[in-house]
């Protein structure tokens, strides 16, 4: 091999080892400051659409024999004005005791997971986070048929918006969307200011587009 090939794999061997550590540093990459941030999303995710997909049987916490969640927390998501968001933003230590949060928020992988990469960035301490992401959770008032429904549930994004908004004061369409996965309906999201009233969100958050997603019934 020439002087010029040996040069040119040691190229395509760096240009390698930059596309493989960019890819894995996709994931909590530290960006954002703790306490800057505009906004709040608050997520609540359908537990049962959760539990038939692919990870719910690793789930046993979540989905479980027993196990009975409707919408649970997903996550307090501090937001930026322009529809980005900080992420991990400090290695501060997160809950001592991670299992008061399983009644609302049922898994501890999920737990720790959402403390490092958006609680961090909250500038609050994990104790902090989580009692205004709980008070957050329990503000919303869910609409009384996604309570606890018995059967399959198939209903549009939107009438699914509507209806949180005739259940919420002070909401309007644009405080929500709702997000969906294949065929399920999997997320609300709400957009909360920082003192958890509810505002419209920026930066245009994109929702389901589907015309009808299915919401699995509770687990019995
Ligand atoms: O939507 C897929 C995943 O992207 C992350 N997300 C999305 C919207 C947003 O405003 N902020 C945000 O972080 C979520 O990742 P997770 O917290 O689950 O790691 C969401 O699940």
């Amino acid at each position: 091999m020439g002087a010029s090939e040996v040069c040119l794999a040691d190229m395509r061997y760096a240009l390698f080892l930059l596309a493989l550590t960019s890819l894995l540093g996709q994931q909590n990459r530290p960006s954002g400051e703790p306490g800057k941030f505009d906004y709040y999303v608050l997520s609540l995710s359908w537990s049962p659409a959760f539990c038939e997909g692919p990870s719910g049987a690793r789930s046993v916490d979540q989905c479980g024999p027993g196990r009975q969640f409707a919408f649970v927390l997903h996550g307090l998501w501090p937001q930026y004005e322009n529809g980005r968001w900080p992420e991990a933003c400090s290695t501060a230590p997160g809950l001592k005791d991670p299992k008061q949060m399983l009644d609302i928020m049922p898994a501890l992988g999920l737990i720790r997971h959402e403390w490092q990469k958006h609680g961090t960035c909250s500038g609050l301490d994990a104790d902090g986070y989580f009692a205004l992401a709980r008070k957050a959770f329990q503000g919303v008032r869910i609409p009384a048929r996604f309570q606890a429904p018995k059967e399959y549930l198939n209903v549009s994004p939107r009438e699914v918006q509507q209806e949180f908004v005739k259940a919420n004061a002070g909401w309007s369409e644009k405080t929500l969307s709702v997000q969906c996965s294949s065929q399920y309906l999997s997320e609300v999201r709400v957009c909360l200011d920082r003192n958890l009233k509810a505002m419209a969100c920026r930066g245009a958050p994109r929702g389901c587009r589907a015309e009808k997603v299915r919401m699995p019934p509770v687990r019995q």
